[in-house]
């Protein structure tokens, strides 16, 4: 299916803070040998990529309001619109010249998500998707969420709390009771590339807590075009609120639903109010 003139305007946006960041990519390497700081060098590729996108999607849609991981909230004239924004997802890897990273763009009208897309500059795949529309990787081939229906057989991935963050403990349980359940856990480091590859069938299921708006936002979309289904950790609607997504087909969300409360309801209190921080 041909790109429509939005996802146009995402992709050109995110080609081109690609590129810098594929460049920049190729500079950590030798960074780390050189013991200069690469953290500074990283923090300035994602400030890089971010400028490229803020002013890619200004040229081409003036008005439209932001939210940007690094600048935070852009009011623009038109408070209809906003832009929501990872310039670089996957910071970590990045730094260790992992190449599972990702330019995360979403847009939002009144309030809704209404389209998509994610980019890995280091695969050059790109997954899209627009409200009502099908969700497509690379341009060309429709995404669908795995069929499977037995958490047995299933490859749930999810994300690790970092150091300094609430919710070890919970996690822990949550992660005892599906890697009990399931035939593999994966954790990739990008929230949001592990929700374009659940859209693409390559995960069953996804799960993490602590996650900020523009990690899962373009995902979120891509997820739902592709016949996904997702909540936050209650079977609620208010995944962006909380920070929480459970996502699958719908037989796997439920399944996960099940197992990640049952594991809540025995986390300690002290773990059930440090992951509601
Ligand atoms: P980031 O790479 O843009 O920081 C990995 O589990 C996910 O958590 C990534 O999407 C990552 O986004 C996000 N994340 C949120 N807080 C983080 C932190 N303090 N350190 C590293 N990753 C974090
Ligand atoms: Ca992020």
């Amino acid at each position: 299916m041909p790109s429509s003139a939005l996802i146009n305007v995402m992709l050109t946006a995110a080609r081109k803070a690609g590129r810098s960041l594929a460049r920049d990519f190729g500079e950590v390497e030798q960074l780390q040998v050189s013991l200069k700081g690469p953290a500074n060098f990283v923090s300035a590729a994602d400030h890089r990529a971010e400028e490229i996108i803020h002013a890619e999607l200004s040229r081409a849609r003036p008005g439209y309001s932001f939210l940007m991981e690094e600048r935070g909230e852009i009011k623009g004239d038109d408070p209809t619109h906003r832009w929501i924004v990872d310039p670089l997802d996957g910071t970590t890897n990045f730094l260790h010249s992992i190449p599972i990273f990702s330019i995360s763009i979403a847009l939002e009208r009144e309030g809704e998500l209404v389209a998509g897309l994610i980019y890995n500059p280091a695969t050059d795949e790109t997954f899209t998707a627009e409200k009502g529309k099908g969700a497509f990787i690379n341009d060309r081939r429709r995404l669908r969420v795995a069929a499977r229906s037995e958490l047995a057989a299933s490859v749930i991935c999810t994300g690790v709390p970092h150091a300094g963050r609430p919710g070890h403990d919970l996690f822990l349980k949550e992660l005892r009771a599906i890697m009990a359940a399931s035939a593999g856990i994966r954790r990739t480091g990008s929230a949001a590339l592990d929700l374009a590859w659940t859209a693409a069938g390559r995960f069953d299921g996804f799960w993490e807590r602590d996650l900020r708006p523009w990690d899962i936002a373009a995902g979120m979309v891509i997820l739902r075009e592709a016949g996904g289904y997702m909540s936050d950790a209650n079977g609620k609607d208010r995944i962006l609120e909380e920070g929480t997504i459970v996502a699958g087909n719908e037989t796997i969300h439920a399944k996960l639903l099940k197992l990640l409360k049952a594991a809540g309801a025995n986390a300690t209190p002290e773990a059930k109010a440090a992951s509601a921080n």
